[in-house]
């Protein structure tokens, strides 16, 4: 029984300001006789929270009545950034509550500034997961999104002069007001122990430590909709029996509390470091802690929604639940989904499996081989000895599949198997296993998906050819152009003569029935003014720099990675400024001013990348107090990029930087936030760049560099030393060897595009060979700039291009083809 819910709520502005006092006032959190910036945010977004609890109880009590198929979006990681501009841009209040904060003495502007960004995850893959939250919500679609409540999310960066610094980003410092702990959604999860055989000769994991996972609810509104969906996030908590008191009073206080120790451990740190085998081993702690929490609480809805006519059969789990694992992060839901089937409910093993392998589906989401997961044998048997028992009797039942009906892959077998076991480090191979496991495997862009067709999974497809698909990424319209550049779509709606556009970003296209409008250009040009304006008076307040908004800013930011090659941008950037430095002052007057900004954080033990950061900051400090160069070129590293410095940036961008080595980012999702914002991109054919430039017009991108296909060829030809390297390529890298940035040792970071990359080759990711054609790219790129009619047309037509990239278009297709749900819209 649901007790009625919808309360009216305040719509006029002094109504909502009363209701913004009622939280300041009542709110346990701070005491009543402050009203300041924060005290005004934490209030606000209360009163912003209790509009979202109404939506989200509606939306539930729909969906039970309903009882309709539901998607669960497993995922380790959810970069959700700031919630309250997004949540009062979707509920359509955002004026209303703008005159409400000033009456009580505030600017919007500066109460959402107050907000700490929910980063709950790395970069890319994370950010699709919260777009994709967005969009379910948007478009009706009964789904959950499930995640761990990280105590410290991803680190917050500092810049010192050693270059990068970690320190522990506390977005729960004081509280979050978003989230809604649900303390009647409570599940046991069980690590260790040992498996038993009862005298029925069912199996049973029994003993080893309990944890307890604890729901937080995070409410998702869709766009102009009723519908809020959920966003779980679990957190892991022992009780109090498992609290000694015995041992407290004798002082034993560590030993008292040890499993309470041991829980606060798993949500506390999003990635911990996994040099070492307790490193290791918490990180499958915490992917089995959201696979088994999550899969009890959908069996739980699963079971409770029953119709009436007695108890559900298990054969209609699959059309009642779509799981879809997010990377391989997630697998263990396979297992466990076998488990609870199984040992809890009594199923057979090929009714289970039968059920298991209708339900889960699996995203690829990089083909890069370190970060393909492999866990070890034997900390899994530890672990998870239930799971293991499982997971081998899958490889034997796909091992004898093959053997039987495809002998002609008897040679393929053992890279095929869910177990590789290789003597010296015998592993299990999560991709494999949801491979094997899944009804359906995606790719993220389409060369992708033909990559991991063609390479990674290309034995499986002889075998499966349906199973495989492509699922080109895409991103919210909402927080990605609506929300965080409203100038611009202002301009869109005003000239498109509707804001339908939100939702179906296919209508950006008319945009080009007036891509040489001189009114239009003139608007277009000032709205990205205004951004760049905002922007630089950011970066000055960051970073102490001051920047031209008359020059062209060029901007890469995304985490920092060998492949995705910030080493050859700022190789180009030195470049450049070598030649400035060369030329006459009159020269210098020719050219075109670029700001060049870099940001992104590398991961704490990955050295090449940390050096890669100190050396965009180095180059940025000779280069910005240069008085011969400075008023042509400055470069900025911006420091720690993350949701809400990227919703800063890509407004004001005019150009941004794709440049991976061709074949290795799987898609990239920031392309398509600067092209939908009227930027222009320079890049390889890489990733979701391909379908880009298709979308855009290849006239509208400036391409360089070697094809995907080409790729190995040129890295053999590297090995055996048939590369002959350009002179400017020499030039850049003898300039810095010189010491033109200072005394930090750069040759480690240098030689890795000679000898040694760490990968076992020289210039793995191709830096030297893309160089040339990237500097003449970028020459095309200056004489563009010049041309202000010619660049705000292309400008124009990124935008107009855009419409592909709607992340409600990437879901629709999900819910479609993979899925099988329909929207379920609360009346
Ligand atoms: O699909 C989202 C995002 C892609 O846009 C990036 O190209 C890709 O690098 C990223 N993949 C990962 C995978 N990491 N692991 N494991 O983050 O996914």
């Amino acid at each position: 029984k649901v007790p009625a819910v919808a309360q009216p709520l305040a719509e006029e502005p002094a109504e909502i300001a009363s209701n913004i006092r009622y939280h300041a006032q009542y709110s346990p959190h701070f005491s009543p006789f402050k009203f300041e910036p924060q005290q005004a945010y934490y209030a606000a977004a209360q009163s912003i929270r209790d509009r979202l609890v109404q939506q989200w109880n509606e939306t539930y009590l729909h969906y039970h009545k309903v009882d309709p198929k539901q998607t669960y979006y497993l995922s380790m990681e959810f970069l959700q950034g700031r919630a309250l501009t997004n949540a009062i841009g979707n509920l359509d209040i955002q004026g209303a509550y703008a005159d409400a904060l000033n009456k009580l003495g505030h600017e919007l502007e500066e109460i959402v500034e107050q907000e700490k960004d929910a980063a709950l995850g790395n970069g890319g893959l994370g950010r699709l997961a919260s777009c994709f939250l967005d969009s379910m919500a948007t478009l009706n679609l009964p789904a959950w999104g499930y995640g761990l409540r990280y105590r410290y999310g991803l680190f917050k960066q500092l810049i010192t002069k050693a270059g990068q610094e970690e320190v522990a980003e506390d977005w729960l410092e004081k509280f979050s007001p978003w989230e809604i702990v649900r303390h009647d959604v409570v599940f046991p999860v069980r690590f260790f122990g040992h498996v038993e055989v009862l005298p029925t000769g069912a199996r049973k994991w029994v003993g080893g430590e309990v944890i307890k996972a604890l729901a937080y609810d995070v409410p998702i509104p869709g766009y102009k909709t009723k519908n809020t969906i959920s966003l779980r996030l679990w957190e892991a908590k022992a009780g109090a029996e498992d609290f000694d008191l015995f041992q407290f009073n004798d002082g034993q206080y560590e030993s008292a509390a040890q499993l309470h120790s041991r829980a606060q451990q798993i949500c506390a740190v999003l990635y911990p470091g996994d040099a070492t085998e307790n490193g290791k081993l918490l990180r499958l702690k915490q992917q089995f802690f959201l696979c088994s929490a999550s899969l009890q609480d959908i069996i739980c809805r699963f079971k409770e929604r029953k119709d009436g006519t007695g108890p559900r059969q298990w054969s209609e789990f699959p059309s009642k639940v779509a799981v879809q694992l997010n990377d391989t992060h997630p697998t263990l839901a396979i297992p466990e989904l076998m488990r609870l089937l199984m040992d809890e409910e009594g199923l057979g093993w090929d009714e289970a499996w039968d059920v298991t392998t209708r339900t889960i589906a699996y995203t690829n989401h990089t083909v890069l081989p370190e970060a393909l997961e492999k866990w070890s044998q034997a900390v899994m048997k530890k672990l998870l000895p239930r799971h293991m028992e499982i997971i081998e009797e899958i490889d034997k039942r796909f091992m004898a599949m093959v053997q039987s009906t495809r002998p002609d892959l008897e040679s393929k077998i053992s890279s095929m198997r869910i177990l590789d076991q290789n003597p010296q480090k015998p592993v299990v191979r999560m991709a494999n296993l949801c491979v094997v496991s899944g009804h359906t495997v995606n790719g993220v862009a389409q060369l992708h998906s033909d990559i991991l067709k063609a390479e990674l999974f290309a034995d499986y497809v002889s075998i499966w050819p349906t199973k495989f698909q492509n699922k080109t990424n895409g991103i919210t319209p909402r927080r990605w152009l609506r929300f965080c550049s409203p100038e611009l779509s202002q301009i869109i709606t005003k000239w498109l003569k509707t804001d339908q556009w939100v939702t179906n970003l296919d209508l950006l296209a008319d945009l080009r029935n007036f891509a040489d409008n001189a009114d239009l250009h003139a608007e277009w040009e000032s709205a990205k003014k205004a951004n760049k304006q905002r922007l630089a008076d950011y970066i000055f307040r960051v970073t102490g720099v001051n920047i031209d908004p008359n020059s062209l800013f060029d901007i890469q930011v995304k985490r920092i990675h060998e492949y995705k090659r910030q080493l050859l941008n700022i190789l180009g950037v030195v470049y450049r400024y070598k030649k400035l430095k060369e030329m006459s002052p009159e020269e210098r007057k020719s050219t075109t001013s670029r700001t060049i900004m870099i940001g992104g954080k590398a991961f704490a033990t990955y050295t090449n990348a940390k050096r890669i950061v100190k050396l965009v900051n180095d180059v940025g400090a000779v280069v910005n107090t240069d008085p011969e160069v400075n008023n042509y070129l400055k470069v900025v590293f911006v420091p720690n990029y993350n949701v809400s410095v990227a919703e800063m940036l890509i407004p004001g961008s005019e150009l941004s930087q794709h440049i991976s080595t061709a074949g290795m980012e799987a898609s990239g999702t920031s392309n398509m936030k600067f092209a939908l914002n009227g930027c222009l991109i320079i890049g390889t054919l890489d990733g979701a760049n391909v379908e880009i430039r298709e979308e855009i017009g290849e006239e509208n991108f400036f391409l360089f560099g070697a094809t995907a296909d080409e790729v190995p060829r040129l890295r053999k030809e590297r090995e055996n030393g048939l590369f002959k390297p350009d002179p400017r390529f020499e030039e850049a890298k003898q300039y810095i060897r010189s010491g033109a940035f200072g005394s930090y040792d750069y040759n480690p970071l240098l030689d890795s595009l000679e000898g040694d990359s760490g990968y076992g080759r020289g210039d793995y990711f191709l830096v030297g060979y893309d160089f040339p054609s990237y500097i003449d790219s970028q020459e095309k790129v200056d004489e563009a700039y010049k041309d202000r009619k010619r660049w705000i047309k292309m400008s124009i037509l990124s935008t107009a291009g855009s419409g592909k990239f709607s992340s409600d278009r990437t879901i629709s297709q999900y819910a479609k083809e993979i899925w099988n749900i329909e929207e379920c819209r609360v009346p």
